[in-house]
């Protein structure tokens, strides 16, 4: 069941370049556990796609199954969704922006979603380059379920009920850019300073970008002992730089000393400025951003901030040179072009 929030808002809202208010950006209201990380990724979400004017209309939300997986259900209520079947969010994903590249897309997932059953289905999506955000919601368990230990809680993390994981977690981000993902990023829900940059500039590359957000259950894992609690992230957040991001024909106006900014241009002209960069990491090398999510995991600490960014990525649609019409606006001519067209492509092929 859903609760609709009541209509009415202040007259003098303030508005984007298309004249929208945030409300506008809203979903239903949450049925979440008071206090869960998820609705804060949610919020950020809702201003980041508010700040760069997307018409609602323009974005597409695709899930899985958990509490992180209900999520769209509360946020971009004017946009279209599609809740799926656990683990499977990738390949909706996959088909729909096949069907329709002009289409903005939003997947949300959790750390069981997506580092259990939906692992294979994770991989594939990853290699493809897909162009869509995929936010992980990782609270360390499967909270919709009732909080047993997922993949990627830590070796020697507690639970709330006492018992110590034993096994070696997966590191989603690590995996990712294994895989060769184009956009890998780590986050935490309570730094919505650094969250709103980061998905902003996600929406905005052209390929798969994967955030990773650590986000607390507080119902089933945010004990002292477990290192996905508020607490414990709090004390162990470690950040690759500040992260600014600057839209298309917008001026960067902060000012930083040489050496301690970098600006990474994306295909539409705006720019990730980062800050105060530590100096033995490249945001465009990826073996520097595995090097330092490895060193980080043997400090116990949680390294958050833009990991890494290829700038001249390739997406899918690219890879393969698909129409860039959507399937559904091609006439019968087109799709059935006549056996001389056929007879065209075979000789084409002796
Ligand atoms: C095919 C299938 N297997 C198992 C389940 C039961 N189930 C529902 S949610 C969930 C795990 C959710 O964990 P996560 O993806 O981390 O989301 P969270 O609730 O923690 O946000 C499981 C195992 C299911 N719904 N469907
Ligand atoms: S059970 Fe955990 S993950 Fe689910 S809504 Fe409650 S706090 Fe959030
Ligand atoms: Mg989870």
């Amino acid at each position: 069941m859903s609760y609709f929030r009541p209509g009415f808002r202040h007259p003098e809202l303030p508005k984007n370049d298309l004249g929208y208010t945030k409300q506008q950006y809203e979903g239903a209201i949450s049925t979440l556990c008071a206090g869960c990380g998820h609705d804060s990724i949610s919020a950020a979400i809702v201003q980041s796609v508010f700040e760069l004017s997307i018409a609602p209309h323009q974005v597409a939300k695709l899930s899985g199954i958990g509490c992180s997986s209900k999520t769209p259900t509360y946020f971009l209520s004017n946009s279209h969704g599609f809740n799926s079947v656990h683990g499977r969010m990738p390949s909706v994903a996959t088909g729909a922006n096949l069907a329709n590249r002009d289409m903005i897309y939003i997947g949300v997932s959790g750390d069981g979603d997506s580092a259990s059953i939906g692992m294979g289905q994770f991989a594939h999506v990853v290699r493809r380059n897909l162009n869509m955000m995929y936010v992980v919601m990782n609270n360390g368990c499967y909270g919709l379920t009732k909080g047993q230990d997922s993949a990627t809680a830590d070796v020697g993390s507690r639970s709330k009920a006492g018992s110590v994981n034993r096994f070696e977690p997966i590191d989603l981000a690590s995996v990712a850019l294994q895989l060769g993902a184009t956009f890998v990023a780590r986050s935490f829900s309570g730094d919505k300073e650094q969250l709103v940059p980061l998905i902003k500039a996600a929406l905005s590359h052209s390929g798969f970008a994967l955030i990773d957000v650590v986000s607390p259950c507080v119902t089933f894992n945010n004990n002292p002992g477990s290192t996905k609690a508020y607490d414990y992230v709090r004390q162990h957040m470690q950040t690759t730089s500040l992260v600014d991001f600057v839209p298309m024909a917008e001026e960067i106006t902060t000012a930083y000393g040489e050496g301690e900014s970098r600006g990474v241009t994306m295909h539409d002209g705006s720019v990730i400025q980062l800050h105060k960069l530590r100096t033995e990491w490249n945001p465009e090398d990826r073996q520097s951003a595995l090097n330092a999510l490895a060193e980080s995991r043997e400090r116990g600490e949680v390294l958050t901030g833009l990991l890494y960014v290829e700038r001249d990525s390739r997406e899918l649609h690219e890879t393969i040179n698909s129409t860039r019409t959507p399937l559904r606006t091609l006439t019968e001519k087109e799709l059935c072009p006549g056996s001389s067209a056929l007879e065209t492509i075979n000789n084409s092929l002796r």
